[in-house]
């Protein structure tokens, strides 16, 4: 009906101007005013952002972050009522927990038919909330608000976008009535691009002052957590971290790969052990580097260096430290690089430490080592194992996000990477995986994904809508589903809790045991490669399958038998 400029225009012109790349939808009955932009912009050339569907709004939200982590570009992602950002929340309050620019919007109705504009009864029977659809996404994004009017609407989502992507960066949503959505927008002659946030840094004073106690330091130890996958940063870590020859230790729960995995100076992740020797911790991009949170390096100076240090989302966080650099990493880092040189650097001294922390990470890289030659001969499939096999299968551009529990650790650890776009993982809670997987193959199409996945988390993602969108946009995963045949991380805790109980005694576990279906039969739905993979013998001839079924766009299930029972981190 609506062949004139409304609110729907006035929402696309904003991600325009914002410099959208995609609207990715979990669509609602709310949005064909936008659908109507849409097809405009198609008709008549003009340039926008590319629109998707997918079947749930987990997926959507996840792809949104994972494609921004990587490109540093923020998206748009729209939803459906009050219903789809339930749906969506768990992956929305993920986005917030790293920090990442998004614009999620949903619709409603106002006059619920009573007007001459007709909704849809649906709106007045079921899909209204008490105080608005803003009050359920609330908590979990930085800033939520309702459009009030046709008049604003465009300014709100530009304003909404350059929130979202202010310190600390988060989603930001809005609700919109159809009725506005609908109404006449007529466009104002001279419609600016949305600058992108301005970046900032610290101050020369602090920056001195930092790199006099690096200078000064003994035993400087960089712990850090999140600084990947921006290049900029990653390169600018290496660089301060050579200059120096500072040990890098990497957070349990890091998001992204922060250092190069073969560096002599990479140490893995666990800090323990340095705690008790260093006299200056660099915490960079770091939100909880030690556990628990009072075991802090007693002799050390602790310095935080990030954009957002400390973190509002978290209930609790001690990063004791005495002195903070805040502004943008990659810059930050620079400018500490830059001063220690102006400083001079003692290369005597600078070899003969890197000579003992290379020392210290060949004896890391042995303890690897022997664990993947003593997997060869066992007759299951351990991580070390898979990770190894995948290592001699897959070709070196290959990204990693993993979504298991029990054997995330081992993963972490034996997944090698050099460059920050090789690992990632996303927050709790589970379900997040395959849409992250999506997420980061859609920002490198060049790249192979591997999404490594526990068989309880495989069935807590929406499965059939991640691998339909696979198909549809042609972005293949390799999904490996460690198959435990339990959620073993459940047993783990309550084993722990009750080592002389009932049910380790009578073998009577609740919330554990899982029977499983056959997950890799999910691939053929696309025409995908799956098999079962009981025996060592098998992973790399099934890993080879399906190497080639990604390669010619098809999804590919491995699911392997790991019966092993990992270990908790
Ligand atoms: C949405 C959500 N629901 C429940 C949990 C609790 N939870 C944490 S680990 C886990 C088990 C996952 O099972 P699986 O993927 O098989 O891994 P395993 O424990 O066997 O290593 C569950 C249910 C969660 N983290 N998120
Ligand atoms: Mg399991």
């Amino acid at each position: 009906m609506n062949n004139y400029h409304d609110g729907g225009e006035a929402i696309l012109e904003a991600f325009r101007n914002l410099d959208v790349d995609y609207v990715i939808s979990s669509p609602g009955s709310e949005w064909p005013s936008l659908w109507e932009a849409m097809a405009r912009q198609k008709r008549d050339g003009t340039a926008g952002p590319v629109y998707m569907d997918c079947g749930h709004e987990i997926l959507a939200v996840t792809m949104a972050s994972a494609y921004t982590h990587i490109t540093g570009r923020m998206q748009a992602v729209i939803l459906h009522a009050g219903a789809g950002l339930m749906q969506g929340s768990m992956a929305v309050s993920a986005a917030r927990a790293m920090e990442t620019p998004m614009v999620v919007m949903s619709g409603e109705s106002l006059g619920y038919g009573e007007t001459e504009f007709e909704p849809g009864s649906q709106w007045y029977r079921n899909l209204s909330i008490v105080g608005g659809p803003q009050r359920l996404l609330e908590p979990v994004v930085k800033w939520a608000q309702q459009v009030p009017a046709p008049e604003t609407l465009y300014e709100s989502v530009v304003r909404a976008g350059e929130l979202a992507q202010r310190n600390p960066r988060g989603p930001t949503y809005l609700c919109v009535s159809m009725e506005t959505m609908m109404h006449e927008w007529l466009k104002p002659d001279a419609l600016r691009k949305a600058p992108p946030s301005p970046k900032f840094q610290p101050i020369p004073d602090e920056i001195d002052k930092i790199a006099a106690l690096i200078a000064h330091a003994e035993c400087p130890l960089i712990s850090v957590e999140n600084a990947g996958p921006d290049r900029g940063a990653f390169d600018a870590l290496v660089e301060l971290a050579e200059l120096m020859s500072i040990p890098v230790v990497e957070g349990q729960g890091a998001f992204f790969a922060n250092f190069p995995k073969s560096h002599d100076l990479y140490m893995g992740t666990n800090i323990n052990p340095f705690l008790e020797e260093t006299d200056l911790a660099l915490l960079v991009e770091s939100r909880t580097p030690w556990y628990p949170p009072s075991n802090t390096p007693k002799n050390a100076e602790i310095v935080a260096i990030g954009i957002n240090p400390l973190k509002s989302h978290m209930v609790y966080q001690v990063m004791n430290a005495d002195h903070y650099l805040e502004g943008d990493v990659a810059a930050t880092l620079r400018l500490l690089t830059e001063a220690l040189r102006r400083l001079g650097i003692d290369a005597t001294k600078m070899s003969e430490r890197r000579a003992r922390w290379r020392a210290k990470h060949e004896e890391w890289c042995e303890g690897l080592r022997a664990a993947a030659d003593d997997s060869v001969d066992r007759d299951v499939i351990t991580v070390p194992l898979l990770m190894k096999t995948l290592r001699d299968v897959m070709p070196a551009e290959t990204s990693y996000v993993d979504e298991t529990i029990v054997h995330s650790g081992a993963i972490r650890d034996h997944a090698m990477w050099d460059d920050s776009l090789s690992f990632f993982r996303a927050p709790s809670g589970l379900g997040q995986g395959l849409g992250y997987a999506l997420g980061v193959k859609l920002a490198m199409p060049e790249r192979n994904v591997v999404m490594t996945i526990g068989d309880g988390t495989f069935m807590y993602n929406p499965v059939v809508p991640a691998i339909a969108f696979a198909d549809e946009h042609e972005l293949p995963l390799l999904i490996i589903v460690a198959n435990n045949a339990k959620y073993a991380a459940m047993q783990h805790t309550h084993d722990q809790f009750y080592p002389a109980g009932t049910s380790i005694t009578t073998n009577d576990y609740y919330g554990v045991n899982i029977k499983g279906p056959k997950y890799e039969e999910a691939a053929s739905m696309v025409g995908g490669y799956g098999k079962l993979v009981r025996n060592p013998a098998d992973l790399e001839p099934a890993l080879r399958e399906a190497l080639k079924s990604i390669q010619a766009g098809k999804t590919a299930i491995l699911n392997v038998n790991m019966p092993d029972k990992g270990a908790l981190r």
